[in-house]
């Protein structure tokens, strides 16, 4: 049952491989210092230390951003764009100089490209109600792959429900690796959208989206990454990656639960329609007609996230302090480590073991439902995940019900991964007596 892991390449194409200073190579990260700026990893669980490897479900924030937070909700909480007065306009200008943020971090052309969202999965719905209604016919056709989250599946299979569209879907290799010929074979002039995943949550795969943006361009089709898994383990310039809409969550970037982002291509968003209605987001309103806003308040109906807007400012700002390259270096020592230790368990079968690799690593052990290792795992202080990811249709590929997942950020180490594999030998004694 044990399948054997390629070598996983430290640096990976598309999401910009580490470059190295003007003075040379990159200086690694100071995982100490950086451990020490999160103040959940200094805990005990269940006695033990905590080791968090389940940074792919959410990650821990760190003092910075938990000083954000604090700072706005004790001194500054008023709604934005609304109030002539003192703490409103303190509060509009913390949000929008976190959208500014947003916009330098991930290299958007303009603040009027960063909508806030409620998260990934509320951006990637925005797409499709509204280009995708906007756009979608009986005879065109939606592009997706078998290794997205439900959350870039379920949008579009409504979607297709309401226009006729047909949905389509790429297959991946046993190794987890996107089918690129099967790709261009099901690429046509009846695609109008790609949705793909720029790292799979539930195998670790970097996709290589470049490429797809293109081949989808040639096409004619649009393209929406859903950045959520990639964002947070490396550098994303959405510029550069000429994509049409990029997704991504705010609670795992180390920033708070509940506001995300969805860039859009200026001219995209500019001809779409509003997808919700509210306030803020119009101009005028009367009973006869309602004019909208400008970009991208047309996009954000309601008052917003504000403090996890700003908390996410504050998270771009730490991660690009650190350095989004050194980051991704680091988780990749990780999971080639992590790899390495899993290839030398007889009894143990990784999911995903594609050249390029986030630090994402899904396995099972022989014969121990994923669960159980999860419990087992809790009790000595270990956090993972176990289930089916919201990725049902990875586990059909390899006929599992679930996996067990550990997810690493800037903050693990080595020796985590270490009480990791020690932490699974208890696994073993207790369902292998
Ligand atoms: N897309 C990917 C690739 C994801 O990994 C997730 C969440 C989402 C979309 C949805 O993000 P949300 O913030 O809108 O919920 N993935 C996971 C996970 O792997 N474990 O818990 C949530």
């Amino acid at each position: 049952m044990c399948q054997r892991f390629v070598v996983v390449r430290i640096a990976h194409q598309l999401m910009n491989a580490p470059r190295a200073s003007a003075q040379g190579a990159l200086s690694p990260l100071d995982v100490e210092a950086v451990r020490r700026d999160f103040p959940a990893l200094h805990q005990q669980v269940n006695d033990r230390p905590l080791v968090y490897l389940d940074s792919g479900a959410s990650s821990q924030k760190p003092e910075q951003v938990i000083e954000a937070l604090n700072n706005y909700e004790r001194h500054d909480h008023s709604n934005v764009h609304r109030g002539v007065h003192t703490l409103s306009q303190r509060a509009t200008e913390a949000y929008e100089a976190s959208r500014t943020k947003v916009q330098q971090f991930i290299n958007a052309g303009s603040v009027k490209e960063v909508v806030f969202t409620r998260g990934t999965t509320e951006a990637i719905n925005l797409v499709a109600q509204s280009y995708g209604r906007a756009n979608l016919r009986s005879d065109d056709e939606v592009l997706i792959t078998e290794m997205e989250h439900h959350a870039n599946i379920v949008p579009w299979q409504l979607l297709c429900e309401q226009t006729g569209a047909k949905l389509k879907v790429v297959p991946f290799d046993d190794t987890g690796v996107l089918e690129m010929s099967r790709l261009k074979d099901q690429l046509t002039e009846k695609t109008r959208i790609v949705a793909v995943t720029h790292v799979s949550n539930a195998l670790g795969t970097v996709n290589p989206v470049g490429q797809i943006i293109q081949l989808a361009h040639d096409a004619g089709a649009v393209v929406l990454v859903d950045g959520a898994q990639a964002i947070p383990h490396g550098p994303v310039d959405v510029t550069a990656l000429e994509c049409d809409f990029y997704t991504f969550s705010g609670h795992k970037v180390y920033g708070p639960t509940g506001i995300g982002v969805l860039y859009g291509r200026e001219f995209l968003l500019e001809a779409m329609p509003p997808w919700q209605g509210g306030g803020d987001m119009i101009k005028t309103v009367s009973f006869d007609e309602t004019t909208y806003n400008d970009l991208p308040y047309k996009f954000e109906a309601g008052t917003p996230h504000i403090a996890g807007a700003i908390g996410l400012g504050a998270a771009v700002d730490y991660v690009a302090a650190l350095g989004p390259d050194r980051i991704a270096v680091h988780e990749h020592q990780l999971i080639n480590y992590a790899t390495e230790r899993a290839n030398a368990e007889k009894d143990m079968q990784i999911f995903g073991q594609a050249p390029d690799k986030a630090g994402i690593l899904s396995f099972v052990l022989d014969g121990i439902h994923p669960h159980d290792i999860g419990t087992i795992l809790d009790h000595e202080g270990v956090a993972i995940r176990t289930g089916h990811h919201c990725a049902m249709p990875v586990m059909t590929h390899y006929g599992v019900s679930a996996t067990a997942r550990a997810s690493f950020g800037p903050y693990n180490t080595i020796d985590e991964i270490d009480v990791l594999f020690r932490a699974m030998e208890k696994v073993r004694e207790m369902f292998r007596q």
